[in-house]
């Protein structure tokens, strides 16, 4: 992923004070304190260039896309495309045809489930999703398995977090039409070898879905060097807005596929007697799309580009590194779920006699912001057999100074509990 060292990286290669600037949010106060942000795996602040190009749209550009001969109406259709280049161009899909914009991850995995998965899967058919899949990439699966009678197969994970791929290959039969697995897990930081996973499922003779959610944020993506057949993120978690986000799918797979939603914008011709639909990537864009967002995405890709995501991934991992090492040396009754090798900027964890939520409550209280609860990933947490843990989750504006501002605050907090 990167030559960088990220063990002995104590500065970023990046002047992260002036990063820092480019974030206003990263100026105000919590409760009185200097805000801590720690939840970027829920979402990621915005830098300026995403506010600004959005705020501009609004006050210059705004008019609806693909449907007027104005000028606003044909600037606004430009910078739209040119979103979508951008787009194509951050994870190096061959054409942008293949980038379909959606309202996010789960919105992209509904897509491929009710428009692939219907036409392409009847009952006994199997789909794999892995032990560590958010419920965005379990539940649209169990949706065709009521409607189609499918079958879902789990693919397990091992102690330290990583994918069982031992059993995966068992697992693997010709009923496996469809892997559907998570590259980043954003509740133990995981990261699943995608290009092998995608060979193997191929060589089955399935396709590969596969969710980039947490993966996109922090480190470089080719899907065509993966070989995915279907990969999808959200725009937010990328310093980029909320409401956008990407299906990218093989156009091969895409021209196939019937329409999902159906309205304006997604048709070529309509009468009562007979539709016709619009080509790629339209078809799967039924109704006006959110245009300042796409325009805000194109942005935050080329952002991350311009500064070097293996950069930003380097010091995401200092951050993991001297974070983990400063709360196994600091508190006592510490439990890191996820703990495999090359794993994300996530720290998932309990702290023995701390509810997860007392812990989130408390910590908020000294401005450091993180998240509890069960991540939208219940089945793994209760493989690991918790109900919730308190989740840390680094981003490249983050600093050693903060990972210590949040041990002290827990550090307090567990001596205020326990
Ligand atoms: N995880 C988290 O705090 P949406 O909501 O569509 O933008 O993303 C859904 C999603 C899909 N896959 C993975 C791996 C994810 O982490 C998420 C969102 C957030 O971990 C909110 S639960």
């Amino acid at each position: 992923m990167t030559e960088l060292d990220f063990e002995n990286l104590q500065q970023p290669n990046y002047d992260i004070q002036a990063l820092r600037a480019e974030f206003p949010i990263l100026q105000r106060q919590v409760h009185g304190r200097p805000l801590v942000y720690l939840d970027n795996a829920a979402t990621s602040q915005k830098p300026r260039a995403v506010i600004e190009v959005m705020d501009d749209y609004y006050r210059h550009t705004n008019a609806n896309i693909h449907r007027g001969l104005h000028c606003l109406s044909q600037e606004a259709t430009d910078a739209h495309e040119a979103a979508r280049r951008q787009l194509q161009k951050f994870i190096n899909a061959a054409s942008s045809k293949e980038i379909v914009f959606t309202r996010g991850a789960t919105e992209a995995i509904n897509l491929v489930a009710q428009s692939w998965g219907r036409a392409n899967l009847k009952a006994g058919d199997q789909v794999l999703v892995s032990m560590m899949e958010h419920h965005a990439n379990i539940v649209p699966w169990q949706q065709l398995e009521e409607q189609l009678g499918i079958e879902i197969k789990v693919i397990p994970i091992l102690d330290d977090g990583s994918l069982d791929l031992a059993v995966y290959q068992q697992l693997l039969t010709e009923r496996v039409k469809l892997v559907a697995v998570t590259q980043v897990s954003n509740a133990l930081g995981t990261v699943n070898p995608i290009a092998q996973l995608a060979r193997e499922a191929h060589d089955a003779g399935a396709l590969i879905l596969v969710d980039g959610a947490q993966a996109v944020p922090h480190q470089a993506v080719d899907v065509q060097a993966l070989d995915a057949d279907f990969y999808v993120f959200s725009g937010h978690k990328m310093y980029g807005p909320t409401g956008i986000g990407v299906l990218y799918g093989k156009e091969q797979l895409l021209e196939a596929m019937p329409p999902w939603q159906g309205g304006g914008e997604m048709i070529e011709k309509v009468s009562f007697e007979k539709t016709t639909f619009a080509g790629l990537p339209h078809k799967f864009e039924a109704g006006t799309p959110a245009i300042a967002e796409a325009i805000g995405l194109g942005v935050a890709a080329d952002w991350m580009q311009a500064l070097g995501i293996s950069h930003l991934a380097a010091w995401e991992h200092s951050l993991l590194h001297y974070a983990s090492e400063q709360m196994q040396a600091e508190l006592p009754g510490l439990r890191i779920l996820g703990q495999a090798p090359g794993k994300a900027a996530v720290i998932s964890f309990v702290l023995e006699g701390a509810h997860a939520q007392d812990l989130g409550l408390l910590t908020d209280q000294l401005g450091v912001a993180i998240r509890t609860g069960h991540h939208c990933a219940m089945p793994v947490l209760h493989h690991l057999g918790v109900d919730a843990t308190a989740r840390a989750s680094f981003a490249a504006y983050n600093t050693l100074e903060e990972v210590d501002v949040f041990v002290a605050a827990l550090k307090r907090v567990r001596e205020m509990l326990l």
